[in-house]
């Protein structure tokens, strides 16, 4: 935690000033009364005009002086309290940036959210109310009690004895509040996390007629956000009237004890009103520390939940002996013994897998759903690593390739189409950062979507909405895979990428596909798609039922004969067969 707060140290020069301008202001409020005295005893009383000119005129100065003050010091809170901030985002954004999907996993991405946003704003805030009167409150409150131990100091130990109990009972608060408010942020993760999902699913929601269901859902994510504040709340705020009740009391015992030595004549009255009256600027001074004890048990509990992503351990780092010079050249593949499972969990999702794709080749993966296929291409560019056995690239593990050269000649097409606000161009181009134009049309139309984008009022220069909600699924698949064609990949991954396409656009990208020379595998649940392809792969609970081409299978595999019977119908299915033989012979 302390780490979030070491950040400040960039800033040291501008603190300092700062610090320096409170203590300023701090000087100047400390003297006018004096000045005032003089005025009112020098001046006014003894009718001196001169006198009162001459120090009106200083009060001014300082006045002005104070003012001056302030408003620079305002400035340098300002600056040093948003640079701050600005740094912690940074920081908290490129360390989500390097995270694994095992580190994902562990912090939703509401409240990743929050975190960047909410608890730095909640770190800036108490940085810039620190530097504008943090110093103040200790220095008044150390300040009365000299100016009291002075004054009087057989009176003024009522105040040495009262205040260390007083500011241990705030230590206390702070303590209890920090975790407290910890719990006000961890709710508002919850208000946060409601509130995403509705707004993603919102089409679903207005289908499903689910919005008093959803409005209660958040209502309860609400009130408990509520119910958490209210109770720290009131924590600090009941600490108020008991730290100025303790202080009342203090004073009673002055005025008692007072009154007695007075009466005794070892006392004069003034030092009595004397320290009463430090004792009453005393308690107005601690209310103010436990405003500022508020804030940084916020401060405290943000500063936790920042330091908690900072800290994170990235669990998928370059190996020891990674070699970097390795980059992808050819695009064999190779898994050798594989099995895996997630690290979160002990189920085997893909069990002891072998097999090899040559460069160029196109390999099919069938498997019904949970069969492990998207598990499995997650593995080759190393979205998570094989618990068992290899997987090779070119000869090589995947693990002596540097992260960015391995997935840099990848190119992913994922299950669910991704996009992002922007153009289409800027979509597409995504994939590669250098990508000239010619490059961005020439992977649209091999991904089949350039007459589509044609037809569009600003054809390239088209907005996608958030999320592509302005395209239709076929649309936003196409794109995704112009994305990952752009960056002309040795080994392209289409994640049951085509499912939305017609089978006459599909044809033609296939096609297409194969003028890229690339090694290609495709994730499909269409048998007219894995017959194009030179090996098919078919996946039952994660481990290989078959493996062969299309002619093989039918007459190796029960299940992918039942997969195409169910596909085509019994007389299509002869005609499949068929057509399939004579036209590869
Ligand atoms: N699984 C998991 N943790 C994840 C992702 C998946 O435990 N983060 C489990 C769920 C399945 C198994 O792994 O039981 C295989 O999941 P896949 O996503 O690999 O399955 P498929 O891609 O084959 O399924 P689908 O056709 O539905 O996409
Ligand atoms: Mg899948």
């Amino acid at each position: 935690m302390w780490k979030v707060f070491s950040y400040l140290k960039a800033y040291r020069v501008a603190i300092g000033v700062a610090l320096f301008l409170t203590l300023t202001e701090l000087g100047v409020e400390l003297l006018q009364p004096l000045i005032m005295a003089k005025i009112i005893d020098d001046g006014i009383l003894k009718s001196d005009l001169s006198v009162i000119k001459y120090w009106g005129a200083v009060m001014f100065g300082l006045a002005l002086v104070a003012f001056a003050a302030g408003i620079a010091n305002s400035f340098f809170s300002a600056h040093v309290s948003q640079n701050y901030g600005f740094d912690i985002r940074r920081r908290v954004f490129e360390k989500v940036q390097s995270f694994s999907f095992v580190n994902f996993n562990k912090f939703p991405a509401s409240s990743l959210i929050t975190r960047m946003t909410n608890d730095v704003t909640q770190l800036q805030n108490t940085v810039f109310m620190s530097l504008r009167i943090m110093l103040r409150a200790p220095l008044l409150l150390a300040g009365g009690v000299t100016m009291s131990l002075i004054v009087n100091w057989k009176l003024a130990l009522v105040l040495v004895v009262l205040l260390p109990i007083l500011l241990f009972f705030l230590k206390w608060v702070l303590q209890t509040a920090g975790s407290m408010f910890r719990d006000v942020q961890d709710r508002l993760d919850g208000v946060n996390r409601v509130m995403r999902e509705n707004l993603m699913g919102m089409r679903l929601i207005k289908a499903f007629l689910r919005r008093d269901f959803e409005k209660n859902r958040f209502e309860q994510a609400s009130s408990e956000l509520k119910e958490k504040t209210v109770s720290s709340l009131r924590l600090i705020e009941v600490s108020i009237p008991v730290l100025l009740f303790v202080m009342n009391i203090g004073i009673l015992f002055i005025l008692w004890f007072g009154s007695r030595q007075v009466s005794m004549g070892s006392v004069e009255v003034g030092e009595v009103v004397a320290i009463v009256n430090y004792s009453f600027r005393i308690s107005s001074v601690l209310t103010i520390i436990s405003f500022i004890i508020m804030a940084f048990s916020r401060a405290k509990a943000s500063a936790q939940r920042i330091g908690e992503v900072l800290d994170t351990e990235i669990d998928l780092v370059e190996s020891p002996d990674t070699d970097s010079s390795l980059t992808i050249n050819k695009g064999a593949v190779e898994f050798k013994n594989v099995s895996f499972h997630y690290p979160e969990s002990d189920v085997p999702v893909l069990r002891n897998l072998s097999f090899s794709v040559k460069p160029g080749e196109t390999l099919a993966i069938l498997g019904s759903t949970g069969s492990g296929k998207t598990s499995l291409f997650q593995l080759v560019p190393r979205l998570y690593d094989v618990t068992e056995g290899e997987v090779l690239v070119d000869g090589k593990n995947v693990m002596n390739y540097p992260i960015e050269k391995l997935r840099k000649g990848i190119g992913v097409v994922p299950q669910e189409a991704v996009l992002f606000t922007g153009s289409i161009t800027e979509n597409i181009g995504w994939g590669k950062e250098d990508a000239t134009s010619d490059e961005i049309i020439s992977a649209a139309v091999d991904a089949q979507i350039h007459e589509t984008v044609e037809k569009l009022p600003n054809q390239y220069d088209t907005r996608v909405g958030q999320r592509g909600v302005n395209l239709s699924g076929g649309q936003k698949q196409r794109l995704s895979i112009a994305r990952a064609l752009v960056r002309k990949p040795k080994i392209l991954m289409l994640d049951d990428s085509t499912s939305a396409l017609d089978l006459k656009t599909e044809g033609k990208l296939l096609k297409a596909l194969r003028t890229y020379s690339c090694t290609t595998f495709i994730i499909t649940q269409k048998i007219s798609t894995a017959m194009e392809a030179d090996h098919i792969l078919l996946l039952d609970d994660g481990a290989v039922e078959a493996w062969g081409t299309h002619e093989e299978l039918l007459n190796t595999s029960p299940l992918y004969v039942k997969i195409v019977q169910s596909q085509f119908g019994e007389e299509d299915f002869q005609h499949v067969k068929g057509f399939k033989q004579t036209s590869s012979t």
